[in-house]
C-alpha cells in the first residue's frame, strides 16, 4: 500500500494509542430495533400477515441483504433481551434475568468494546435496563417503558425532558440529529430503539384508520383450549378474550390501559390518553369515538356473541398494532435515506431487529415470554453491501447472544472468550461449517401474565420445554405440528427423539453454565 508519509505517521500514532491497529475503513453499525415486533408482521418474513404488513423499508433491508429465517431470543422478555444483545451472554451470565432487574453497568459490553476500539457510539430510545447506559458517547433514553405520546426522555445530564410528538418519530429525529453531530472521523455504532409496537399499541395519529378497510386474517389458534400440553398454559393471563383490559362482561378495571381503546378513553382516562393535548385528543376521539359507539350499541343490543367480541378485539388490536409498525417502518426509511444521502450506505451495516417476538392472537394471546414460536422468534434482517449477497435467506439457528460477537468481528475487534454467542459473519458469507444445531432457552419471570418459568432446547425440527414448577416436560414436532398444539413427550414414537433432546438440553445447560432451578 502506498500511503503518504504524514498519513502513515498518523495511522501508526492512532494504532499505538489504541493499543491495536485497525483498518481505516471499518464499517459503521446501524442497529434499528423495536419492541415486540413479531416476524409475521414483517412482509419479508412471509406468513399470514405478509400482505397487510406495512413494512416496505424493513423489506428493503431484506431484499438488499439477508433475512435470517431461524432467528430466536434467549429469554423472551424486554430487558433480558437487551442485556443479552449488549453482552453476548445468556441472562444468567449477564445477571439480567427479569424485567425490573438493574443492569450491572460495570460488566463488559459490546458498546464499551467498540468505543474503546475507536468507534463513536450512541443509544437512543427505549433502553429499559434501569441503570444508565455506559459505553456510549451519547444517549437519550425513554424512562422505563416510555410513553407513545409526548414522551419524556432522560438526558445524559440526568434531566428528564418532555417532547411534543410521537415516540417513534422523536426517537428517529434524535437518531438523525446525533448522526449529524457525531465525530465523522470515527466509524459509528448507533442503536436506534423504538418503544413501538409494544402494548398499548398506540398509533401515530396520522395513521389512525389506515387499516380500517384491510381484511386481517385470523390465526387458526385464536380459540386454543390449551389441551394436550402442560396444564400451566391454561393458567395464563394474556388472553385477548379474558385479559385485555376490556373483557366480555364489560367490567372496567381500575388500571384501564387502553388495549383496545374502548370504552371511550376520555371517560376512563388511560395513561396514554391523559398525555395527549387537546388537538391530539380531537383526532383520537374522531377516530375511535363513533366506532366505539357503534360497537357498544351492537353489544348492548345482544347482537354479538362471546366469540364475535373476541374477534372484534383481535381485529382492533391488529389494526392498532400494524399502525404502530407503520411508523417504525417509516423511521427505518428515514434512517436508510440518511445513509444513502450521506454516501454511507456502502460501508454501513444496517440491522433491523426487535427484542423478542409477540403473539398476534395465536393461542388466543397477546404478549410474549413463552418458548412457543411466535414469541421465541426474533426478527433479524441485515444489509452489508459487498459482504452479504442481496436476497440471502440463511436458515441456521441464530440467537441474540450472537449479535455482540458479530459486531466485534465486523469491527475487527477480538471476541472475548466469556462471550457465549458466535459471530454471524461466516454465515453472512455463506460459510455454514460447524454451525450450532440447537439453541438453549430460559425464562425466569414469576408473575406478570402468569407465564411459568420454563427452559428448553430447540433444534431445526423439535422443541423440548421443561417447566420446573410442575416438573413437566413438553415436546413438539415442529414439522408435523408447527402450531405447537400437541406435546408428544409421552408418545412412544418419539422415544429416541425425546432421549436425544433431553441429552442435548443438559449438554447446553452445562456448556452455558446455567444455574440450578432451585437457585432461581
Ligand atoms: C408492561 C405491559 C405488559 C408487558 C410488560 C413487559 N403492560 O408491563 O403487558 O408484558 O410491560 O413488556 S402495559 O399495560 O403496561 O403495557 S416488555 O416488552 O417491557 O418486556
Ligand atoms: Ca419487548
Amino acid at each position: 500500500m502506498n500511503v503518504p508519509r504524514p498519513a502513515l505517521f498518523l495511522l501508526v500514532l492512532l494504532s499505538t494509542q489504541l493499543g491495536n491497529s485497525y483498518a481505516a475503513d471499518r464499517p459503521n453499525i446501524l442497529f434499528l430495533f423495536s419492541d415486540d415486533h413479531a416476524v409475521k408482521s414483517i412482509s419479508a418474513y412471509g406468513g399470514s400477515l405478509a400482505k397487510v404488513a406495512p413494512t416496505p423499508n424493513i423489506d428493503r433491508i431484506a431484499h438488499e441483504g439477508a433475512v435470517f429465517r431461524n432467528s430466536f431470543c434467549a429469554n423472551s422478555i424486554c430487558g433480558p433481551s437487551r442485556a443479552t444483545i449488549l453482552t453476548g451472554k445468556h441472562s444468567h451470565a449477564n445477571g439480567f434475568m427479569r424485567n425490573g432487574n438493574s443492569f450491572d453497568a460495570k460488566q463488559w459490553t459490546v458498546a464499551k468494546e467498540l468505543k474503546a476500539s475507536g468507534y463513536t457510539t450512541a443509544v437512543i430510545g427505549k433502553w429499559h435496563l434501569k441503570s444508565d447506559p455506559v459505553g456510549f458517547d451519547h444517549w437519550e433514553i425513554l424512562p422505563g417503558q416510555g410513553s407513545y405520546y409526548n414522551p419524556d426522555f432522560l438526558q445524559m445530564d440526568g434531566q428528564r425532558k418532555r417532547f411534543d410528538g410521537y415516540a417513534t418519530d422523536l426517537t428517529t429525529d434524535k437518531a438523525v440529529a446525533w448522526l449529524e453531530s457525531r465525530d465523522a472521523d470515527k466509524p459509528f455504532f448507533l442503536m436506534c430503539q423504538h418503544k413501538a409496537p409494544h402494548r398499548t399499541f398506540s398509533p401515530a395519529l396520522r395513521h389512525l384508520g389506515d387499516f380500517d378497510d384491510v381484511d386481517i386474517p385470523e390465526p387458526d389458534t385464536l380459540f386454543d383450549d390449551y389441551s394436550n400440553r402442560s396444564d400451566l398454559l391454561a393458567k395464563n393471563e394474556m388472553e385477548i378474550d379474558r385479559h385485555f383490559d376490556w373483557a366480555y362482561d364489560v367490567k372496567i378495571r381500575k388500571d384501564e390501559r387502553g388495549d383496545v381503546k374502548l370504552p371511550a378513553p376520555d371517560r376512563y382516562g388511560t395513561p396514554e390518553y391523559n398525555r395527549m393535548n387537546a388537538d391530539q385528543r380531537k383526532d383520537w376521539d374522531a377516530h375511535f369515538g363513533p366506532k366505539n359507539k357503534e360497537f357498544l350499541a351492537d353489544f348492548r343490543a345482544g347482537k354479538l356473541k362471546h366469540r364475535d367480541v373476541v374477534r372484534w378485539k383481535y381485529r382492533r388490536y391488529m389494526r392498532n398494532y400494524l399502525s404502530t409498525v407503520k411508523a417504525v417502518d417509516e423511521s427505518v426509511g428515514r434512517m436508510l435515506k440518511y445513509v444513502d444521502d450521506h454516501g454511507l450506505a456502502d460501508n454501513t451495516i444496517v440491522i433491523y431487529s426487535s427484542d423478542q417476538g409477540f403473539f398476534l392472537g395465536e393461542h388466543g394471546w397477546y404478549d410474549k415470554r413463552w418458548m412457543f414460536e411466535e414469541s421465541f422468534r426474533m426478527p433479524f434482517i441485515i444489509r452489508w453491501p459487498g459482504v452479504i449477497d442481496a436476497g440471502s435467506q440463511p436458515r441456521e439457528l441464530i440467537q441474540n447472544i450472537d449479535y455482540a460477537p458479530t459486531f466485534l468481528e465486523a469491527a475487527q475487534v477480538e471476541i472475548p472468550s466469556a462471550v457465549q454467542g458466535r459471530s454471524l459473519v461466516p454465515l453472512l458469507t455463506g460459510n455454514t461449517n460447524d454451525w450450532r444445531e440447537s439453541l438453549y432457552y430460559a425464562y425466569y419471570e414469576l408473575g406478570e401474565h402468569a407465564v411459568p418459568q420454563h427452559f428448553g432446547v430447540r433444534t431445526d425440527r423439535h422443541k423440548l420445554i421443561y417447566f420446573p414448577q410442575a416438573d413437566q416436560w413438553n415436546l413438539f414436532d415442529l414439522k408435523t405440528d408447527p402450531q405447537e398444539m400437541q406435546s408428544v413427550h409421552a408418545d412412544p414414537v418419539y422415544e429416541d427423539t425425546r432421549a436425544a433432546l433431553t441429552a442435548e438440553y443438559h449438554r447446553l445447560r452445562k456448556m452455558y453454565d446455567a444455574p440450578d432451578y432451585e437457585k432461581l
